[in-house]
């Protein structure tokens, strides 16, 4: 009998794992009748357990007896055969499932993942580091630091004078971690202060970094369709590789807007979990770069799909990698990205020496790319000794509110 038989393949075990190694994860771990493991991320950043409990309670007693080698077919009970479709829970949990089939599979063939998937289209991935500065000369310093550590692409966030907490900008002289507190902390925000700096910023940038270095800068939801119009059309002289989530996305039209005023690239998506969510942006070619990344988005069998439709319109993938994306979702990413022929950049924040050690990888850096390892399947695993030392910890996201007390986009 081999492992790979129907028999074999049946699903007997899948529990789920949350641990909080500097910040809050939760792992889907599925194991085969022949004593196969897969591992899915199902990470939804401060909303966790709600991910976890729609797994433990409606997903992991449909899993048991299944066939792991249907990843199709349980993509699409999930997906297809349920009433309530989409949602960041729901896309996050059958993300988990499908990662860690896909896991399964691979280390059945005894394959990497990405050769599962068509094969490289390259060696690494280009990814983009974070600078962030509590001002402009703060920035600088930091854009220089990563690329002396052989970044080529960085992007570059500005505390906004007079604001005391922006988004992107750590407080602690930490690497920045926007999920902080039990309860989320109130933040202040400004366009018009903004919206002066940010061209500064750039302008400022290319005179100490010269023109080969990639920059990227994320407005984060911040800003109305006409004011990201004026800044894509102020940044344009500093040649952005794009400017991400330049408005709210939830009316796809607006970008229609962007679009008529600028020539900045525009990379959207990050809080999108399914393919109708930027159906019209993608088809009317109002962005340039898709977000959209395997765990909030119904995992590699979905976000594939979601590529391949990219692909027609000459939109490139540009997956979001914080934090909050565990390591099993970059190791998946870093394999999507060496095969994913439409590949544009891959967002990288450096994980906390904690959390590599309970999610050892064989993923590399090395000249400005992550290179994907050559080990069967996705090559994340988890050390669930050393998991269960970080127990689960309450954290939220901000929230932003004008200076009169509105309450704004965050
Ligand atoms: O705020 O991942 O581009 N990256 C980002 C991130 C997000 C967090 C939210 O969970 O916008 O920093
Ligand atoms: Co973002």
């Amino acid at each position: 009998m081999t492992e790979g038989s129907p028999r074999d393949r049946e699903i007997v075990n899948a529990r789920v794992i949350v641990t909080c190694p500097g910040r809050n994860f939760v792992t889907l771990r599925i194991e085969t009748r022949a004593g196969i493991v897969g591992l899915g991320d199902a990470t939804l950043n401060g909303r966790e357990l709600a991910v976890a409990a729609y797994l433990q309670e409606h997903i992991v007693p449909n899993l048991i007896g299944r066939d792991a080698g249907r990843i199709e077919d349980t993509w699409q009970f999930f997906y297809r055969g349920a009433y309530w479709r989409r949602g960041p829970v729901t896309m996050t949990a059958i993300a988990a499932v499908d990662v860690a089939l896909w896991d399964i599979v691979a280390k059945l063939a005894g394959m990497p993942l990405y050769q599962m998937l068509g094969g490289r289209s390259r060696e690494g991935a280009l990814v983009y580091g974070h600078a962030n500065g509590r001002d402009i000369a703060e920035t600088s310093d930091e854009v220089r630091r990563h690329i002396e550590r052989g970044f080529r692409a960085v992007r570059a966030q500005c505390a906004v004078p007079g604001l005391e907490k922006t988004y992107g900008i750590s407080s602690s002289g930490k690497a920045y971690e926007p999920a902080e507190s039990a309860l989320p902390l109130e933040t202040q925000w400004s366009t018009p202060q903004y919206l002066r700096l940010v061209p500064e910023l750039f302008e400022r940038l290319r005179v100490d970094h010269g023109n080969d270095v990639e920059l990227l800068h994320d407005a984060h939801h911040r800003l109305t369709p006409i004011e990201a119009a004026r800044l894509a059309r102020d940044l344009e002289p500093y040649r952005l590789f794009w400017l991400e989530d330049a408005t709210p996305a939830e009316n796809q039209r607006a970008f229609e807007l962007i679009r008529r005023h600028s020539v900045t690239p525009l990379a959207v998506g990050e809080v999108f979990n399914s393919i109708w969510d930027c159906k019209h942006l993608i088809e009317q070619q109002l962005i340039d770069f898709i977000r959209t990344t395997i765990v909030h988005a119904g995992g590699i069998t979905h976000v594939r799909r979601l590529a391949d439709f990219a692909a027609l319109h000459q939109v490139r993938t540009g997956f979001h990698g914080a934090t909050d994306l565990s390591p099993v979702c970059m190791g998946a990413a870093l394999h999507f990205d060496a095969w994913v022929p439409n590949f544009g950049i891959q967002e990288w924040m450096l994980h906390s020496q904690e959390t590599d050690a309970v999610f050892p990888h064989d993923y590399v850096f090395r000249d400005g790319r992550l290179f994907c390892g050559e080990s069967p399947g996705h090559g994340v695993t988890i050390d669930e000794k050393l998991a269960a030392k970080f127990p689960y910890v309450p954290k939220q996201l901000p929230v932003a509110r004008l200076a009169d007390g509105t309450m704004w986009d965050w």
